[in-house]
């Protein structure tokens, strides 16, 4: 490897994060393990090419192979999510999901229109339109009228029917679902049917879920929604990078969002992954992963609710789980904190009508693609319910102190780090990690 020779501070600090990710358990659901041959897409010689444009529409010259790839890429998009190429065009430009959900906003809506979306400690994304104690902190809120629709506070599911009085009432142009804690599946075509009720538009974000529903393990929006998007790097298990699937009649405006709308030059390396990940996604391989991520979660969060935490609507539907740690007195920072030192990486989160703050949050999220990538299976995931536990109950001690937050968190990070259960845990996961190696 050049690398070590020219940079070795570059190089070690790669080989540092890949000894990590090789002795520590990926928890966070958002997160997946790219095979080599997508790393040696991203990371090829398509790094150096401008190709502002669309194929064969380009700006620049010595466009020949790029123009190829990037049609390739569309057509196994389109294939992957088994869309209709006589109803569906896709972009496969978007750098990542923020700007993707902002090419849809600028191609259907225009400034002051009306989004209705997830509220974020309901399992939203921020770029749906955060809005924090009357501050508006993303560009959606910014620019477009945003207006959160909820889950039921009982239930923790959504209610359809509740929505769609929201959405009589306020008359979006644009309802959509999707984001990063809902664990259940999210009906398409209850939301499909409430947008078209009113003339509003329906986009699915289905960045979390991209793997499973092209795999089919979970409903697919396509036959509901004006438009889809996603991520590429999470179940679906790609680069970072993004797609975004929209009706054939809005694709120009979709293509004239995403350049020169918001963006420049498509990065054709992360395209070419994109491409790789797409292929792998249509294989009886992928399927059995797919549904490997949810049974594994599935497992995981029966095996928790057994050791009395509160997992939030129940249990989950897909590859993640948000547990509620009020019930415990806690907060979930100081358990993700305590998690890390023992060799579980997962994050703590906002849930459904939270007490806590966006930094001292009540629940904690944990996710399955991680570690069904490294083959884990049920036997594993009740070993994994255990730890947490045990971790969990190890330092359930710590808790917050009204002042001197940061004071407290150093404190504790030094008392975690020498805690000998922790300890002991972590030397047992690396152990489980040799044993489940990351696949190439
Ligand atoms: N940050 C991602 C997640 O963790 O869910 C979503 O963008």
């Amino acid at each position: 490897m050049n690398l070590k020779k020219t940079d070795k501070q570059i190089y070690d600090i790669i080989q540092k994060e890949a000894k990590r990710q090789a002795e520590t358990l990926m928890m966070i659901p958002s997160e997946n393990m790219a095979p080599e041959e997508i790393r040696e897409a991203v990371g090829s010689i398509l790094i150096n090419k401008y190709s502002e444009g669309q194929p064969y529409r380009r700006y620049y010259q010595g466009m020949e192979n790029v123009n190829i790839l990037e049609s390739l890429v569309e057509k196994r998009a389109l294939k992957a999510f088994h869309a209709d190429p006589n109803a569906w065009d896709v972009n496969v430009q978007a750098y990542s999901g923020s700007p993707a959900n902002a090419a849809v906003y600028l191609a259907l809506l225009e400034p002051g229109d009306t989004i209705m979306s997830m509220f974020l400690p309901d399992g939203g994304h921020i770029s749906h339109g955060w809005i924090f104690k009357e501050r508006k902190l993303s560009l959606a809120s910014k620019i477009y009228n945003i207006s959160f629709y909820h889950v039921d506070p009982k239930t923790k599911i959504f209610d359809y029917e509740e929505i769609a009085k929201q959405a009589k009432k306020v008359k979006p142009k644009l309802i959509i679902s999707g984001g990063t804690a809902y664990p259940r599946d999210i009906r398409h075509d209850k939301l499909g049917k409430i947008a078209k009720s009113i003339g509003a538009y329906y986009l699915a974000d289905i960045s979390h879920e991209a793997g499973l529903v092209a795999t089919e393990v979970l409903q697919s929006p396509f036959k509901y929604a004006d438009a889809v998007m996603c991520t590429t790097h999470k179940t679906l298990r790609g680069p970072r990078g993004a797609l975004i699937f929209i009706r054939k009649e809005h694709i120009d405006a979709l293509d004239k969002a995403v350049f020169p709308g918001l963006q420049g030059g498509p990065h054709n390396h992360t395209i070419a992954g994109i491409g790789v990940a797409l292929k792998h996604a249509t294989t009886s391989k992928f399927k059995a992963y797919a549904k490997q991520v949810v049974k594994n979660a599935q497992v995981l969060a029966a095996e928790l609710k057994k050791a009395g935490y509160d997992v939030v609507s129940g249990g989950t539907d897909k590859h993640l789980i948000l547990l509620d740690l009020r019930k415990q007195g806690l907060s979930g920072n100081i358990p993700a904190m305590a998690l890390e030192k023992a060799g579980i990486i997962c994050n703590y989160n906002t849930v459904p009508y939270d007490t806590g703050s966006p930094m001292y949050p009540s629940g904690l999220r944990l996710g399955t693609p991680g570690i069904t990538t490294r083959n884990m299976k049920e036997k594993q995931m009740k070993q994994i319910a255990h730890w947490i536990d045990e971790v969990i109950k190890e330092t359930s001690q710590y808790v917050l102190p009204e002042k001197g937050k940061k004071e407290f968190v150093e404190i504790v990070t030094k008392n975690l780090s020498k805690n000998k259960k922790l300890i002991d845990i972590s030397t047992q996961i690396k152990k489980l990690c040799r044993k489940f190696p990351i696949p190439d």
